[in-house]
């Protein structure tokens, strides 16, 4: 019998990286137990060389053996758990995926420091340069040819979820909580990761963290829930709603509540997922010391948000 597998993961808010072979793991329903160190604290590394010889996570423990480095995780789980559908099947396809994992793992450093992952953003875009940009472009150019010559099995990049998923899921919730402007197949993409319900068991425990380090951003920002009221059926009518105060409800047009939507919906986005997505992600259960207010959203549940009528408002006809 196998030994139990620990993985040692970062902060959920934070640790992209974690997120990586935690999913992978989650989502082939593999049972570990986690030992999650909270970053950016003084006894930060010291903590995480007691499990990681690099220093970093994740790293995965399974009795002496210790694996560190994301995507190695990920082969490992994938081999010794015989999950053959790691990679595609297909030679070109898994050639392909490979690639894109291993420029994911090595790349995108532009847009790793502009974009930082934070599981408890609300979604608002962010202006970048272009290293960053370009590093979204080629991100999107992957994706699109992933999805266009392999993906017709199911909706992950290789059709069946794979590795190569697993690898830009934190890219995705990046694009989600910048707000990055996306089209078609990629929109439903970033859409179908957030979805995906270890994602959302993985941002709900992020939700509930201790908050550890310096938010960059205004505290309000950062803890804000966000919701939205629709109470008209003529798609020009104004759109009632908040943003950070539930008993502030404002009337916007609806060009601006488009706009400022978590994004994103994709075109048949059922009612249940949307009220997902729109849904307040609970507050922490703890008192959260000042300055990170907990915004209480217990009026959310007032407004009166018709959510079919809400997806003809948001959705292209
Ligand atoms: N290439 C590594 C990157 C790991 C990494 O950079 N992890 C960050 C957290 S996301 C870390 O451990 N940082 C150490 C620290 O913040 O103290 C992998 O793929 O696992």
């Amino acid at each position: 019998m196998q030994q139990k597998l620990r993985l040692v993961l970062g902060s959920k808010s934070r640790s992209s990286w974690s997120l990586r072979p935690w999913l992978f793991l989650r989502h082939h329903e593999v049972p570990f137990e986690e030992i999650v160190l909270p970053l950016g604290q003084p006894d930060s590394r010291a903590r995480i060389l007691e499990h990681s010889p690099s220093g970093k996570v994740p790293c995965l423990l399974q009795g002496p053996l210790k694996v560190w480095e994301s995507l190695a995780i990920c082969e490992y789980a994938a081999e010794t758990l015989a999950l053959p559908l790691a990679w595609p099947l297909d030679p070109a396809a898994r050639a392909l995926a490979r690639a894109m994992a291993a420029e994911m793992h090595a790349g995108f450093a532009d847009l790793r420091r502009e974009l930082p992952f934070d599981a408890l953003r609300k979604p608002t875009p962010k202006a970048t340069g272009d290293g960053a940009a370009a590093d979204i472009a080629r991100v999107l150019a992957l994706w699109r040819e992933a999805r266009s010559r392999h993906g017709q099995g199911g909706p992950w990049l290789f059709g069946r979820f794979g590795i190569a998923d697993a690898m830009f899921a934190p890219v995705a919730l990046r694009f989600h909580a910048y707000a990055v402007a996306l089209e078609g197949p990629e929109r439903e993409y970033v859409y179908n990761v957030l979805m995906h319900p270890a994602v959302q068991e993985w941002l709900d425990a992020a939700a509930a963290e201790q908050p550890q380090d310096p938010v960059p951003e205004s505290p309000a920002e950062r803890t804000a829930e966000f919701a939205v009221a629709a109470d008209a059926a003529e798609p020009d009518a104004a759109v009632r709603r908040y943003v950070d105060d539930p008993s502030e409800i404002q009337e916007s047009s609806l060009a601006e509540t488009q706009r400022d939507l978590p994004r994103p919906v994709p075109a048949d986005a059922g009612k249940a997922a949307l009220e997902a997505l729109l849904a307040p992600r609970a507050a922490p259960a703890r008192p959260v010391p000042a300055p990170l207010p907990v915004i209480e959203n217990q009026d959310a549940e007032q407004i009166p948000v018709d959510l079919v009528k809400l997806r003809s408002f948001i959705l292209p006809p």
